[in-house]
């Protein structure tokens, strides 16, 4: 495929950014080659600089539930941003997505707006600390949450792309603070409570891993960590940064019946701008500045226009309920995927949950991070770049989630399995 500009563009930020991105996951070091460098996004698609048009099944990473550029989106970031972009103060717009996030998640009776959802994860692990007076965070491997010193071990996503295994500017003694254990080893969660059950501030978990690939939880699982959490006086953090809107309107927590003591959340409730959110019962929350003396704060938290792009998505999802259509498209897509592999004789296991999903090169099952390690990476990547040439654009590592949007149809899950079939065969 042509990638002319892209190849200009990327050699110009080579020399500006470090890796020519703004973060790690999006330089193409699993796949290789140039990363495209986008132009517009159109629903399903996205345009890169150099006029290719590609079914996107990145959609920011799982923000864009609604698909690019939703016109309800944009008329509202434009008509907010007539009226000024930030002020440093609070205004209506916040009040609104606070309002929309407390109905919908009924663990959450109070909720503090930040910028990301490494901001989230962060604040959410320091509140924790504060309110048990304990030090010690018990993650899983392959999880990721954001990039703030203490979760970066044994981190998923980027860290796993990239194989990142040290952890240069983490002091030691933060370091030993998280605990890493197997995702879906209850055994292994009893076990880490034995030893240091009254140390333990919290157990934060994705309740539907994505950043190993997309690994659902094993049945029993989550209730055991909710279990578990409750006997010890630790307490249960669910990074819904991704499965937050995403595979229920509630979240993961109401698909699955499991209420954490806090929720991290981000992407989808910023309709696309920058936005995290971490809340919970107000006994816990009431220790958040300038309420308590948990010290959290952020120039541009609550801005008005990612807080009305946040609501105006939210409503959408909240009115029109489109989560039976995103299962349907995402049954689609998996289980042609999964055809085109039998068809291909490639062994692969497709896992998902609603539209969020991953196509691993390897036999199943994916259950934790050590099974998604088994993945073929240069079969993966060559699958990458035979899709692309094919006009479709997967997540560039094994270890992401594909998102389906409600801006997806028939037509476009249906051309992805066609161009799927012929990828895997030349995949190898
Ligand atoms: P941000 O700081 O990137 O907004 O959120 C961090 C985060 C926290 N928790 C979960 C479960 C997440 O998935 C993320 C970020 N996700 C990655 C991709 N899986 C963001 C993409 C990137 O790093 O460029």
């Amino acid at each position: 495929m042509n990638q002319h500009r892209s190849k200009e563009l990327y050699a110009k930020a080579c020399n500006l950014l470090p890796g020519g991105v703004n973060s790690p996951v999006r330089a193409f070091q699993a796949v290789g080659g140039t990363p495209l460098f986008i132009a517009r996004g159109e629903g399903a698609y996205l345009v890169d600089v150099d006029g290719n048009r590609l079914i996107d099944y990145v959609c920011s990473w799982g923000p864009l539930i609604l698909g690019h550029a939703h016109q309800e989106v944009v008329e509202i970031a434009s008509q907010v941003l007539r009226l000024g972009s930030s002020f440093g103060a609070p205004s209506p717009w916040e009040v609104d997505l606070a309002q929309l996030i407390v109905d919908a998640l009924p663990s959450v009776e109070m909720v503090r707006m930040v910028n990301s959802g490494t901001e989230a994860v962060m604040s959410a692990v320091r509140l924790a600390r504060a309110y048990t007076d304990r030090d010690l965070v018990v993650k899983f491997a392959g999880g990721y949450h954001g990039h703030s010193d203490g979760l970066i071990v044994q981190g998923g996503s980027g860290i796993a792309t990239l194989g990142i295994t040290t952890r240069p500017g983490i002091p030691q003694a933060i370091a030993e603070t998280t605990l890493t254990l197997p995702y879906n080893d209850l055994e292994a969660v009893e076990q880490v409570f034995q030893d240091h059950g009254e140390r333990i501030a919290a157990v934060i978990v994705e309740p539907i891993a994505g950043n190993m690939g997309v690994v659902p939880p094993r049945p029993g699982f989550l209730e055991g960590l909710r279990k578990l959490t409750r006997e010890a006086g630790a307490l249960l953090i669910f990074d819904e940064v991704i499965t937050g809107f995403r595979v229920r309107y509630g979240g993961a927590q109401a698909l699955y019946g499991v209420l954490p003591d806090l929720t991290c959340l981000g992407k989808i409730i910023g309709g696309g701008f920058p936005v995290g959110a971490f809340g919970g019962p107000r006994e816990i929350m009431r220790l958040v500045a300038p309420l308590g003396p948990v010290y959290q704060a952020g120039t541009l938290s609550g801005n008005p226009v990612a807080m009305a792009c946040g609501v105006t998505t939210l409503r959408i999802l909240r009115d029109r309920n489109p989560y039976d259509r995103l299962e349907e498209l995402g049954a689609r897509l998996a289980e042609g995927l999964q055809e085109a592999a039998e068809e291909a004789g490639v062994p692969v296991t497709v896992n998902r949950v609603g539209s969020m999903l991953t196509l691993f090169f390897t036999e199943g099952p994916v259950e934790n991070f050590d099974d998604a390690n088994r993945s073929d990476r240069q079969r993966f990547s060559r699958f990458f770049w035979a899709m692309l040439e094919r006009g479709v654009y997967i997540p560039p590592s094994q270890f992401e989630a594909w998102f389906v949007s409600l801006a997806h149809t028939e037509e476009e899950i249906d051309r992805t399995v066609d161009a799927a079939r012929e990828a895997l065969r030349q995949a190898g």
